[in-house]
């Protein structure tokens, strides 16, 4: 490593340089090394406080940020909040141990929240706002592991019973608890679904980012609401975790406070048993531009650090690896003499006068009430950054030797009854259970009287800070105003001659939207660094793209009517490469409806291969959010896409979004099914009277990049026929045979193609149909299905699918530009023979047409589908179809049954690669 750079700057003044360099060898000489250490240390921090502008260092000792002269005064009253925190934790470990006797293997965490109680406490009593004034309040994203604890908080504070409690994980039948936050199973409580691991960070950060838009957009006032984020150490491993703290940091997000719990331990065992993750996130975090807080040692420490005067227990701090400290933690009194302070003569002499019971209490500053309240006090302070609470833990604090930091602590979940003798001993609530009470099947929770000390005290907090909460609440600060329907007029009239793509038809649409006087403010478009391949690079210098601190330099194509303008009002929301970060800015706007109560229509455009499978994690937790809004997956089909080749052609992206409930997917093929859907979309995500009507779903659109002339809406079709899935688009011209084609999306070229072609060559009239969505035909399907089922006496109904297509004569052949399962996933209720043309496999670079004919997609092979089916039904000789197939000259492809890299085809290797033999 090349360590530096000084050589490269301007010495104005040489000989004064070599003075204090020769002085400051001297010190090293005379004082050591330590002392001049300190001495630099000391000189930057003097420069910090002068402004003399120099890089903060990435790393600090490993001792607490905010010294004890700076602690500010602590206005609660410690003894009463220390007797609720005791019923809280025990409440929480009755649950989970109630749950695990009642329903064995039904699990939940103990050591968790254990290790957070006082993170969480101080956080309860003094910091988190409420919303019960009317204002936004605060959000908070809690650690998915440490329900219990917020479960055990509002039992106390009289939001749960005793029956709810009981109900923990077991949600079957209504009045159980979700294992988890999450907004879909218990809707008026959680507000941000948070367990799996990296997510809730992220979407923290976008959400705080969220906030800071509306209130430059001048949509809603949000400068009094903070996002509080807990999380785990462990957590930090997850690349989502730490992906976007750079956002954090260089957007000034002094709205956003993370509190990480550093109880050195994850699942398994120790997050850095080598190293230290307190010293390694402190680097990482500083280094992106947050307000660093370590809060690591308790107050009982204060007095030997005081002592240190030779820097030889900092020295220890900053050499103990975590594995280390954390088997300090098990151990008793003597160990910790022996090996920590023992090794050093100077250090034992230091702790001689404290007992083994002293040394083995002496407290990790995450536990200790003053040392967090001086952090939270700092972080709500004015503050121009985020800031991180780097707080160190125990996992399992107070739970006993047989959890305390054991490696297996974290999923361990039954106590015995001696260990909840000693825990109630340990919390010192002898009074409060007596013995009797831990005989019985259950572990009994413990509630002080409503007018106890306690319960006033917690209650009179929480009003103090505007009530309680987690509260996931729907209110209608301001309400919105849908588009005049003559935003989509335009594209049911039709392209009128002119060549456009369905993406071309968004973005216009798009364009129109954001014009509309009431609506227009509420669309927040997204998109990350692909705005000019969907041709929305129309929209940056209109709309303004935002930049929290404004354009600070003139762009390089000013002079251009698309220059790329940024401004501190800016509406779209440009994220630069990430998915997720987008997503996270998608959930943050599609939610505001619920978190602020302000409705906002995020459309969030990406290309679609990079969309659910990249993504798919965070498209689940829009979808437990509740978010509402639009996700549109551009340059879809496994062949439209000309010339990218295989990791951008996507052909699936329909069939994972068939699997996300609460997902509303469609693959229209014109510009006027894009405006119907989209229409539908607004006026059931937002356009109830009753905002609690309105529905709690998203869109998924694909959109293509294929030019054609765009059909204005037949005169048979509505917009109700369009969104519920499928249509018939056309009627077969009259010819002695008949059969049906359905399309979606891109492929309606070539099916229309082989329609006018099977009629004029082959004598086969064809209905042409639109499957506008396969997955919204399945469900409806599937619920008829299990009414049937359920209702065996009353008389049976046909799924509209099956209703829809019985009326034609002759088999059904489908085709798309996704793998054939998409428009199989409606087969059974097909009322004829059913073929599907699809494309399977992985793609490749190739202009259109050699694409379409690869996967068997093109005029030709709709053409051999259909007369293929015919002849198999027995309408038409299979000679005829040999016949279309040499008109096609599909002939010289048929020999090579590998080439899709699928199937295990006998004889033929797997995954081969194309090759003509
Ligand atoms: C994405 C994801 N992967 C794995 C898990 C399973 N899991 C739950 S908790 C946990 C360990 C958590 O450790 P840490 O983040 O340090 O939290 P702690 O409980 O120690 O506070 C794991 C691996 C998960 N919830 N989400
Ligand atoms: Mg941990």
């Amino acid at each position: 490593m090349i360590d530096g750079f000084t050589h490269q700057l301007p010495d104005a003044d040489p000989a004064e340089t070599k003075e204090w360099i020769d002085s400051f060898d001297a010190m090293v000489d005379k004082s050591g090394r330590r002392r001049a250490r300190y001495m630099l240390a000391k000189l930057l921090e003097r420069a910090g406080e002068l402004n003399v502008g120099n890089a903060p260092p990435t790393w600090t000792p490993y001792v607490n940020t905010i010294a004890t002269e700076d602690q500010p005064w602590f206005p609660g009253d410690e003894f009463i909040e220390r007797r609720i925190r005791a019923f809280i934790r025990w409440n929480a470990a009755a649950m989970v141990i109630n749950a695990n006797k009642a329903a064995d293997g039904i699990g939940g965490h103990l050591s968790t929240f254990a290790s957070s109680a006082a993170l969480y406490e101080v956080g309860f009593n003094w910091f988190f706002r409420g919303k019960d004034d009317g204002r936004p309040g605060d959000h908070v994203y809690f650690q998915g592991h440490a329900a219990p604890g917020v479960y055990a908080r509002a039992f106390l504070e009289r939001r749960l019973t005793e029956q709810h409690l009981n109900g923990f994980r077991m949600e079957i039948g209504g009045e159980g608890l979700s294992s988890y936050p999450h907004p879909r199973l218990m809707p008026d409580f959680w507000e941000f679904p948070t367990v799996s691991m990296g997510l809730g960070p992220i979407n923290s950060i976008y959400h705080a980012r969220f906030n800071n838009y509306l209130e430059s957009r001048r949509i809603d006032e949000t400068s009094g609401s903070r996002v509080f984020c807990f999380l785990g150490d462990g957590e930090c491993d997850e690349p989502e975790t730490l992906g976007a703290i750079s956002l954090a940091g260089r957007s000034g997000l002094g709205n956003l406070i993370w509190i990480v719990n550093c109880n050195l331990q994850r699942l398994d065992g120790p997050v850095r048993g080598n190293g230290q993750i307190i010293q390694e996130l402190e680097g990482v975090f500083r280094g992106a531009g947050w307000n660093v807080l370590k809060v690591i040692w308790g107050s009982e420490w204060d007095e030997l650090i005081h002592k240190d005067v030779d820097g030889i227990l900092l020295n220890k701090f900053n050499t103990t690896v975590d594995g280390e400290y954390q088997r300090l933690a098990v151990e008793g009194g003597d160990y910790i003499r022996e090996h920590f302070f023992g090794p050093d003569p100077r250090l034992r002499t230091m702790v001689e006068h404290l007992s083994d019971q002293q040394l083995a209490d002496l407290p990790r500053g995450g536990h200790d009430y003053q040392k967090i309240y001086a952090a939270y006090r700092n972080a709500t302070e004015e503050n121009e950054a985020p800031t991180v609470i780097l707080a160190k833990t125990i996992k399992g604090w107070t739970l006993g030797e047989g959890f305390e930091a054991r490696n297996a602590t974290h999923q361990i979940k039954k106590m015995t009854k001696d260990e909840l003798l000693a825990l109630r001993e340990r919390l010192h609530l002898v009074d409060e259970i007596p013995e009797s009470a831990l005989e019985g099947d259950r572990a009994p929770y413990y509630r002080p009287d409503e007018s106890s000390p306690e319960h006033e005290y917690m209650v009179q907090r929480r009003l103090a800070l505007g009530g309680s909460i987690p509260k996931r609440r729907i209110r209608n600060r301001r309400p919105i105003t849908l588009p005049d329907p003559s935003v989509f007029a335009s594209l049911a009239k039709g392209s009128e001659g002119r060549s456009v793509s369905t993406t071309m038809a968004m973005t216009n649409l798009l364009r129109d939207l954001m014009r509309d006087k009431a609506f227009g403010p509420r669309v927040v478009p997204i998109v990350p660094d692909e705005a000019r391949t969907f041709g929305m690079d129309s929209l940056f210098r209109e709309f303004g793209i935002y930049a929290p601190f404004g354009q600070l330099y003139e762009p390089v194509d000013h002079e251009l009517l698309l220059s790329y303008t940024e401004s501190t009002d800016g509406q779209l929301i440009e994220e630069g490469i990430t998915e997720c970060g987008s997503m996270s800015s998608f959930i943050a706007a599609g939610t505001s409806y619920a978190n602020l109560g302000v409705p906002m229509v995020p459309f969030f455009t990406f290309y679609s291969m990079f969309g659910f499978q990249r993504v798919g994690d965070s498209i689940w937790s829009a979808a437990d959010s509740r978010s509402r809004g639009f996700l549109l997956g551009a340059t879809a089909g496994r062949t439209t896409l000309a010339g990218e080749g295989l990791q951008h052609q996507d052909g699936h992206s329909l069939l994972l979004a068939a699997t996300v409930p609460a997902c509303q997917a469609f693959d229209p093929a014109f510009a006027y099914e894009l405006g119907a859907i989209i229409d539908d979309g607004l006026q059931r995500m937002y356009g109830h009277d009753d905002p609690h009507d309105d529905e709690d779903v998203f869109y998924y659109v694909t959109l293509y990049n294929e030019a054609y002339e765009m059909p204005p809406r037949p005169d048979h079709v509505t917009d109700a026929d369009v969104v519920r899935g499928l249509y018939q688009w056309a009627n077969a011209p009259d010819r002695p045979v008949t059969a049906t084609l359905v399309f979606s999306g891109s492929a309606q070229g070539a099916a229309r193609e082989a329609a006018d072609e099977l009629a004029d060559r082959w004598g086969v009239g064809v209905d042409l149909w639109s499957a506008t969505s396969y997955k919204r035909l399945r469900e409806e399907a599937l619920a008829v299905e299990r009414r049937n089922r359920l209702h065996p006496t009353d008389p049976a109904e046909v799924p509209l699918v099956t209703r829809l297509l019985s009326g034609g004569e002759g088999p059904v052949v489908a085709v798309t530009d996704f793998q054939k399962l998409l428009p199989g996933q409606v087969a059974r209720w097909i009322p004829h023979p059913y073929h599907t043309l699809g494309t399977d496999g992985f793609g490749r670079s190739d202009t259109r047409e050699a694409l379409r004919r690869f996967f068997e997609v093109d005029t030709g092979h709709v053409v051999v589908a259909v007369l293929h089916a015919l002849a198999q039904e027995g309408t038409i000789d299979a000679l005829v179809v040999a016949e279309a197939i040499a008109h096609h000259g599909l002939d010289v492809d048929i020999a090579d049954p590998g080439r899709h890299d699928t199937v295990p085809v006998p004889g033929h290797s797997v995954g081969r690669a194309h090759s003509r033999e």
